[in-house]
């Protein structure tokens, strides 16, 4: 049966531009983690033009559209949904702009430009895009989930690094706010509405960021930490002597290295595991000549282990490549054990710890099946839960993943003040608690600009209203 608006888009985008066979979209149809379903086609504009043309044919067809990056998100919002009605729009093809201006500090690039294409380019010049993670998402999807990433605790999310979007409106409005300035107070900042909004507002076709020179000395070590508090108190002595060139405090709990150990044949830093296993980062653009940072993370470790009553047990510095390799091998070690339910989680720094143990309370009292492995970013009071339980172990799985989270999301949010998604955006996968959380005037001020800007409502995998 021919479907017109393929046809359509087809005229419009070219052969390369759209995908319709089921085995080639299967790709485009699967998430990471979460996200499985069907699309009606794949839309591949190569310009903002095509984005353009491809949402006003949506728009006339009354067709849903999911805009899709390198889809590597974590809460299932790049993905159709099973319906077979949705169109996701791959920004894979709008990839060739990184225009630098080095004595500005700022660089162009189009939204389906990939993190380490990025960094590839401003190597040669002494830059790099510091919101650094795991994963190699496209500069769109970064702007969509509002990246954190691990060195968030020097260099800030990517809000805090956008100076200006392009994006184009559900009816197929391109809207430039390309602003390449620091400073510019003129009104309404408007790419704040598509920063960590999912896509419901509008694609993003560019972004102007501000980009940092490159470090040219790093140093790491792992300290072992007998509990959390243990960690707080590194955290606070370490912020306290070296703050200005401290740039990333990563935590791994004993159950998620144990994992990592299970599948990789990595080299052990401590003959046993401690209860947390903290990783350090000092790093400065200035020489070693001036200022030896491995010096001094050695004797500011010691000097602190020696005021924490045995609470610091070991600490090793060595290569950041090790180091690094241990805590980026966590995810898909834990994907390897079982069956992973994922929990992206803030509180405030101080209350890290207890909330940790009222999750450890809560699955020992109810779930002891479950496994709670922790890690992540507690120098942003950031933790990932990731709970693991033994693939086809549990006869309802979606049961379980209800109950789970019902009972651990009120605990972060209301008994801790944090919130229920730290770092990897709103999603089918936690809209539920969107609209649990979200406070209703929030919401009304969320369907006044979803109707302006998206007038049929087509656009993205969730409600903010
Ligand atoms: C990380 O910090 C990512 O490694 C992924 O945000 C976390 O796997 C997860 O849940
Ligand atoms: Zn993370």
């Amino acid at each position: 049966m021919s479907d017109r608006l393929i046809e359509a888009l087809r005229q419009t985008l070219g052969d390369r531009g759209v995908i319709d066979a089921p085995s080639d979209r299967a790709r485009y149809e699967q998430g990471w983690r979460y996200g499985e379903g069907v699309a009606r086609c794949v839309a591949r504009p190569a310009s903002t033009a095509e984005v353009a043309a491809t949402l006003r044919l949506c728009a006339e067809h009354g067709a849903r559209v999911v805009a899709q990056g390198a889809n590597t998100g974590l809460v299932a919002a790049s993905t159709p949904d099973r319906s077979g009605a949705m169109v996701v729009l791959s920004l894979e093809r709008l990839n060739r702009t990184i225009e630098l201006d080095a004595a500005a500090r700022t660089v162009l690039v189009d939204g389906g430009v990939l993190l380490s294409q990025l960094n590839e380019a401003l190597l040669p010049h002494g830059f790099w895009f510091p919101v650094d993670l795991g994963a190699d998402p496209q500069i769109g999807g970064m702007v969509a989930t509002n990246t954190g990433g691990t060195r968030l605790l020097k260099y800030g999310d990517v809000r805090h690094n956008l100076l200006g979007v392009e994006v184009v409106l559900g009816d197929g409005t391109v809207v430039s706010m390309l602003n390449r300035l620091r400073k510019n107070n003129t009104g309404l900042d408007g790419k704040h509405l598509f920063i960590g909004t999912t896509g419901v507002f509008g694609v993003v076709t560019r972004a102007v960021l501000q980009v940092a020179p490159r470090p040219t000395q790093r140093t790491t070590a792992l300290v072992a930490c007998r509990n959390g508090e243990a960690v707080l108190g590194l955290l606070q002595a370490l912020e306290r002597d070296l703050g200005d060139v401290l740039s990333a405090f990563e935590v791994m709990g004993q159950k998620a290295l144990e994992a990592v150990f299970r599948h990789h044949d990595l080299r052990r830093p401590f003959a046993e595991l401690p209860a947390y296993s903290a990783l350090v980062e000092l790093s400065s653009t200035l020489p070693s000549s001036a200022l030896a940072l491995d010096a001094l993370l050695e004797e500011r470790l010691g000097a602190h282990a020696e005021t924490t009553d045995d609470a610091i047990e070991d600490a090793v510095l060595g290569s950041g490549e090790d180091f690094w390799a241990l805590r980026h091998h966590i995810t898909e070690s834990l994907r390897s054990d079982g069956d992973v339910l994922a929990f992206d989680i803030s509180v405030p720094r101080s209350r890290l710890p207890a909330f940790t143990r009222d999750v450890a309370a809560l699955l020992a009292r109810d779930h002891p099946n479950v496994t709670l492995t922790d890690y992540g970013h507690w120098g942003d009071g950031g933790t990932h839960l990731n709970l693991v339980w033994p693939k086809g172990a549990v006869a309802d799985r979606q049961a379980l993943v209800t109950t789970l989270q019902d009972a651990i999301y009120p605990l972060a949010v209301e008994r801790h003040g944090g919130s229920y998604s730290a770092e990897h955006g709103v999603g089918p996968h936690n809209q539920r608690f969107y609209d649990r959380f979200a406070d209703p005037a929030v919401k009304r001020l969320c369907r006044a600009l979803a109707e302006c800007c998206d007038p049929g409502r087509l656009l993205g995998t969730v409600r903010l209203d």
